[in-house]
């Protein structure tokens, strides 16, 4: 039987292309996110080109119920999640703490931190009854630097860090493996979101530089869940080679 992965925020970049490499391992697939069109040509694409299942659900992750009813009410050969992928998220906004916008900020922590923490709070216990699971948390190197004007997106990674860290502590007896993958600059649909849908700003962030692309990504985590029952891979950061830092880029 095939082992099955949820992957969050699978309606673009890093989740999108995590899904598609999950295919590739064979993994039966649910796959989340709130533009449930998008995910259903994700699961036609996915099930045209691999012989696996997928399973759409849309929901808002910041909706505790919806996210309750959607991972309780899996049908029984889709309840025993494998392997979960806390990629939904955002960055909303990039102003000085002075400035920021109330609704950005809890747009973000709602998202980045108690979406990630309800949604796992629903899929731990099934892992703990059978002794086995993997979590896999996309942090940031915002998760690591805070720098101008990133204020509370670095606070919602910060705090993806110091969960993943703590659920690796509390998990350990129960034979779970949990793992941080930490990305810096990565062109997906990210800075438009950050921006509020200003493509010009959103493209002066990967200007004069080859960021990563969300297939990078896919790769990281391929190799994070590909080792074998002994080895957890605690967390990893990935930069593109024109990023030093959260702010050291070298631009052509
Ligand atoms: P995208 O904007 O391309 O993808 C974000 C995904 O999150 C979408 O599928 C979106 O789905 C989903 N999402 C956002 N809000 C919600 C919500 N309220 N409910 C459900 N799903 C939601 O960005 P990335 O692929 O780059 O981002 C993925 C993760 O990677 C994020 O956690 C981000 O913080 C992190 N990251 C990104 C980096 C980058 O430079 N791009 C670098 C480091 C970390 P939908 O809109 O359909 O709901
Ligand atoms: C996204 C990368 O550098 O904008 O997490 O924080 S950065």
């Amino acid at each position: 039987m095939n082992k099955i992965a949820i992957v969050t925020g699978a309606t673009s970049g890093i989740g999108k292309a995590t899904a598609l490499k999950l295919a590739q391992l064979d993994y039966q697939l649910i796959i989340t996110g709130r533009r449930s069109e998008r995910l259903n040509e994700l699961k036609i694409e996915i099930e045209d080109k691999f012989e696996i299942k997928v399973l759409p659900l849309a929901f808002d992750i910041r909706d505790k119920e919806a996210t309750s009813i959607a991972i309780n009410q899996l049908p029984s050969d889709w309840n025993k999640i494998d392997l979960l992928i806390n990629n939904a998220g955002l960055a909303a906004g990039a102003d000085p703490i002075q400035d920021g916008l109330w609704s950005d900020w809890e747009q973000m922590i709602d998202t980045n931190v108690k979406g990630l923490l309800w949604l796992s709070k629903q899929i731990i216990p099934g892992m703990i009854e059978r002794k086995s699971g993997q979590i896999v948390n996309i942090s940031s190197i915002a998760g690591k630097e805070v720098y101008a004007n990133g204020n509370v997106y670095c606070a919602s990674k910060h705090a993806v860090d110091a969960i993943t860290k703590g659920m690796r502590i509390d998990l350990l007896p129960h034979g779970i493996k949990v793992s941080s993958v930490a990305p810096g600059m990565v062109e997906t649909e990210f800075s438009v979101v950050r921006y509020h849908g200003d493509e010009t700003k959103a493209d002066n962030v990967y200007k004069g530089l080859t960021p990563l692309f969300a297939e990078d990504i896919a790769d990281t985590i391929e190799f994070v869940v590909t080792r074998p029952p002994h080895v957890n891979i605690n967390d990893i950061l990935v930069m593109p080679t024109a990023q030093a830092t959260a702010t050291y880029n070298h631009r052509d």
